[in-house]
């Protein structure tokens, strides 16, 4: 009777659990769907894997709850020995060969993928690549496009264009990583890395920085968007607009720490601060970054680093317009 219960217990928690995963549809359970080349390589690669592992699994428990079942002890006294088996070579072979072959063929199944995962296509058709440099900062990320165009945190591409990203970092290691459209690339200060993608629909698709990178690690939210080659030429020449320009930089980077208005958060009050309005003191700090103000141990990094004078110059019109609220004059 009291196994009766347990074996029901058992048998309702296990199925709420399969309920829930399957209610939760894609709930964090598998990897996202890829919608680029590189990213349905990289997820034939993990079904195969998870295929092959899930076999094992209900294989080898099957067998151990099988055979504890069928070999309990049932009347015989405890102290009784089991009997002696010794050698059962076509068993051992097996054994050792299974898992052998098993794993060769993982390894032959990843190196078969990898080149349409690491090399970026040639796409003569559409004379080369589309190439973006993507700087990881201290805590946003920066696109910079073939016309020298910049945008902060929103990478605008054409869809079903093949994207060539090179990575940088300008302070520590970040991991540049959209999820649906390829694998995960570090972003490592003095070294370059590179990946790509092709979406294979119009859409946002959303990631986020894999690397443990600070305070604001959990905020390095990067958005790519891919639209019709109209919608990104449109795209880019908005982003030559010093406001637009400006005001992506101050609520990329800025307002992250000393909040939207200057107010202050993690980073002190800076309305009235006269650096602000000072280009080239404003210049050095972002920069070099600072760790001065007592009592605090709260360190801003260097968030410009890397900018060009037209990024630096759209954050001081933005600023100006915006956000200072000293005397006009500066300090
Ligand atoms: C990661 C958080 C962070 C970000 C991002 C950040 N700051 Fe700061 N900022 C700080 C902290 C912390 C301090 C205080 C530094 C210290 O202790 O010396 C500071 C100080 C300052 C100061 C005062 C310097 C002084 O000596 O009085 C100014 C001005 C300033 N930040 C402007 C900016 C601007 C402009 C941006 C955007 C381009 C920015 N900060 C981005 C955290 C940040
Ligand atoms: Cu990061």
């Amino acid at each position: 009777m009291r196994r009766r219960a347990l074996v029901l217990v058992l048998v309702a928690g296990a199925a709420l659990a399969l309920v829930a995963v399957a209610y939760a549809g894609n709930g964090g359970f598998a990897p996202v769907s890829p919608k680029s080349p590189p990213a349905s390589r990289i997820n034939d690669t993990y079904k195969l894997i998870a295929l092959l592992t899930g076999i094992i699994l209900v294989v080898v428990e099957g067998a151990l709850i099988t055979f504890v079942v069928k070999y309990r002890r049932r009347d015989r006294p405890r102290t009784a020995e089991g009997p002696q088996i010794h050698g059962a070579t076509r068993l051992e072979m097996l054994w050792t060969a299974l898992p052998v072959l098993i794993l060769a063929g993982i390894v032959v199944f990843v190196f078969y993928k990898l080149p349409g995962i690491r090399n970026v296509p040639a796409a003569k058709a559409e004379g080369g690549p589309l190439v973006v440099r993507v700087d990881a900062h201290q805590f946003y990320w920066q696109f910079t496009y073939p016309n020298g165009a910049t945008s902060i945190n929103e990478l605008h591409v054409p869809a079903h264009r093949v994207v060539r990203v090179n990575i940088y970092s300008q302070d520590v290691d970040h991991s540049w990583w959209i999820e649906a459209l390829h694998g995960k690339f570090d972003a490592i200060p003095g070294r370059v890395n590179h990946t790509w993608f092709k979406t294979d629909r119009a859409g946002t698709f959303v990631g986020q920085c894999g690397e443990f990178c600070g305070v604001y690690h959990e905020a390095m939210v990067a958005r790519v968007v891919a639209g019709t080659p109209a919608q990104y030429e449109a795209y880019l020449a908005s982003v030559r607009n010093p406001q637009v320009l400006g005001a992506q930089e101050w609520r990329g980077t800025c307002a992250q720490c000393h909040g939207f208005t200057g107010a202050g958060g993690y980073g002190p009050n800076i309305q009235a601060n006269a650096t602000l309005v000072s280009p080239e003191g404003l210049r050095r700090l972002l920069m070099n970054g600072q760790n001065q103000l007592a009592p605090t141990s709260s360190y801003m990094p260097p968030v410009g680093r890397g900018w060009n004078n037209a990024q630096f110059a759209a954050l001081e019109a933005y600023i100006k317009a915006r956000v200072y609220k000293g005397s006009p004059s500066g300090g």
